[in-house]
């Protein structure tokens, strides 16, 4: 290769490579912009050498399949055709789509074609921005062949101004998704749940103008003043995607006899304070989940969103919500639907599940272990469940890696800036079952400083690890437990510890904060009855939950328990034949809604809790 050719491939390996420039934060909201859905069939086809992305030395091809190449003459070579290739729905995942692709782990190509006319349009320079849910787990988007941008992270939004990249009338969408696991991936390697791939959620072609609402935040900062719920001051604040002074936004919550307009400063940010002086203002809460309508008004764009108002506190050992005590009756629930047990995309398929959990009893969910899609997130808010949710910070990662570090960030931040406005989430969690060392501490340690600047209204939480007890008293002992607001742990005394250890157990917990046992539980088969001393049968479920319930009762500042898990789910870390099958069986419910007898326990303690 001469220096030409060498300079050449180093400019198109850095053209390619390069950090994208039309990356743009995810809007507040989406689904309340003007959209297009680009969601429904895509055609799709398996690249497990990646010769659509590297040639045969293995370099970035600037001809790959992101071009979408058509023969123009009859001896022209094209060897795909996406067109001529089956088609998946999106949002959805691959491995229950495609019985070919169940356990596949790889690269496929996804294209979808739209046209921008009558269905969207953008005003005098507007903008259009091209809207991912989620993509499991990295995703290369281009758009009518030319790459708009590179996104890792298996379950947060991204987004792309896409202006210079569509025209009128027709265009095309293409997409390389690739799951396969890497050591210094968020998760790592290794995980118990199923790695679903695909464009996992909606896919939205979004207009808006040249200057538009990019953030808002509305929420209450302290309880109202007085009993009757009047004089609360509603804390607003909003950016524009640019720094333009003098924009006039009106806010409204008619509801409230609240209309306001204001100015925006230098930086186009609003920072303001709303009195609810004519009103009472109902605060959110499980047993209320009052939302309230709100309106944002400016020039040529108009927000509605839903917003609820409560305030999550600790005092000592005590969890306080709108200032009163409260125990969190919870469960622990991966993303995966009832009965067909794929990735979950809706407010219909979280519905099911939020029913599942309000026949157990439960106030409270933990969203395990990555960031739940938004309609699962807002459903669950209309129906008042109280919400836990986190980042895939799960088990040993690369504490060392910087790049480990900023995806772990780029997932907060994107977590927490999708679902800031929610009053349903109580708790930001940032990590599972992570070991103890000084690289665990100082990573972990940084996420919360991160956590804590983006969000102050929430608490801070990590399911930390129980790992020995010496005669029967469990110690908990985390460095973390300065960053964190609420002392949780996982424990599994009873599973994968001695079965009859739990009556004796006693816990030591030296932190003044309100504890959480963010997952406890056992496997059991539905329908397979026995001894309790059997193990899974759903008899010796149900005995280990009796016991651990017992034991936790004890724990000196309990505030609150989510078993593990509401259903039994698919991981690839259960082959045991004829039992587990491919799914971790320490749901209530089986993956066909069939109730295990712990279930009942579960329930009648939950009763007593109220
Ligand atoms: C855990 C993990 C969870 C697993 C569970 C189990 O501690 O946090 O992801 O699925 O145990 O079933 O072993």
């Amino acid at each position: 290769m001469n220096v030409k050719n060498i300079m050449m491939t180093l400019a198109l390996v850095a053209a390619i490579g390069a950090k994208a420039q039309k990356e743009v934060v995810a809007p507040q909201n989406v689904y309340a912009r003007q959209t297009m859905s680009l969601n429904g069939d895509w055609h799709y086809f398996v690249d497990q050498q990646e010769q659509g992305y590297y040639d045969y030395r293995m370099n970035p091809t600037n001809w790959g399949y992101f071009v979408n190449a058509k023969p123009k003459k009859p001896s022209d070579l094209v060897e795909y055709d996406f067109d001529a290739c089956p088609t998946m729905q999106v949002p959805g995942d691959w491995n229950t789509q495609d019985e070919q692709l169940f356990v596949y782990e790889g690269t496929i190509w996804m294209k979808k074609d739209f046209e921008i006319g009558d269905g969207l349009r953008t005003t005098d320079n507007g903008r259009f921005l091209l809207y991912f849910g989620a993509v499991n787990y990295e995703a290369i988007v281009y758009v009518n062949g030319k790459k708009v941008g590179r996104h890792v992270g298996g379950f947060t939004p991204f987004c792309y101004d896409v202006t210079d990249f569509v025209h009128e009338g027709k265009n095309f969408v293409i997409v390389k998704i690739d799951n396969k696991r890497h050591k210094d991936n968020v998760p790592t390697l290794i995980f118990d749940w199923w790695n679903y791939g695909g464009i996992t959620r909606d896919v939205l072609l979004v207009s808006v103008p040249e200057t538009y609402v990019e953030d808002y935040s509305l929420r209450l900062d302290a309880l109202p003043q007085s009993a009757d719920g009047k004089n609360s001051v509603i804390d607003f604040s909003l950016k524009l995607n640019r720094p333009v002074a003098g924009e006039a936004v009106t806010v409204t919550f008619p509801e409230l006899k609240i209309r306001r307009t204001f100015s925006t400063d230098e930086n186009g940010c609003l920072h303001e304070q709303l009195s609810t002086k004519k009103s009472k203002l109902e605060l959110w809460s499980p047993d209320n989940p009052k939302l309230y309508k709100v309106l944002l008004e400016r020039e040529g764009e108009t927000i509605e969103d839903e917003i609820g108002f409560r305030i999550i506190e600790t005092r000592g050992k005590q969890l306080l919500l709108n200032g009163k005590p409260i125990f969190l009756r919870g469960v622990c629930s991966h993303e995966e639907t009832a009965y067909t047990s794929r990735r979950c995309n809706s407010a219909a398929d979280a519905d099911t599940l939020l029913s599942w959990a309000r026949s157990l009893g439960c106030n409270f969910i933990r969203l395990a272990h990555y960031p739940h899609n938004e309609h699962a997130v807002r459903e669950a808010e209309r129906q008042g469940f109280l919400l836990w949710s986190e980042i895939p910070v799960y088990w040993t990662i690369s504490w060392q890696n910087e790049e480990t570090y900023a995806n772990a960030e780029r997932q907060l931040t994107d977590m927490i800036r999708r679902d800031h406005n929610r009053a349903a989430i109580i708790i930001w969690s940032l990590a599972n079952e992570t070991p103890h060392s000084d690289a665990r501490d100082k990573f972990l340690g940084r996420l919360a400083q991160t956590a804590r600047s983006l969000d102050n209204t929430r608490l801070i939480s990590m399911a930390m690890e129980v790992t020995g007890a010496s005669n029967y008293v469990n110690r908990l002992q985390d460095n973390m437990n300065k960053y964190v607001d609420v002392v949780s742990f996982n424990q599994y005394i009873g599973w994968y510890r001695d079965v009859n250890d739990a009556p004796k157990m006693k816990w030591e917990i030296p932190y003044e904060k309100p504890v959480i046992i963010s997952e406890f539980g056992g496997g059991a088969k539905a329908g397979l009855h026995g001894d309790k001393g059997q193990r899974w049968t759903e008899e010796f479920q149900e005995n280990l939950y009796r016991e651990n319930l017992a034991m936790l009762d004890k724990i000196d500042g309990l505030a609150g328990t989510c078993p593990w898990v509401l259903k039994d789910f698919r991981s690839p870390r259960r082959p045991l034949p004829g039992i587990q099958d491919g799914f971790n069986r320490k749901g209530l419910f089986s993956d066909q809604g069939k109730r295990k007898k712990a279930l009942y326990v579960l329930r009648e303690w939950y009763e007593k809790k109220r």
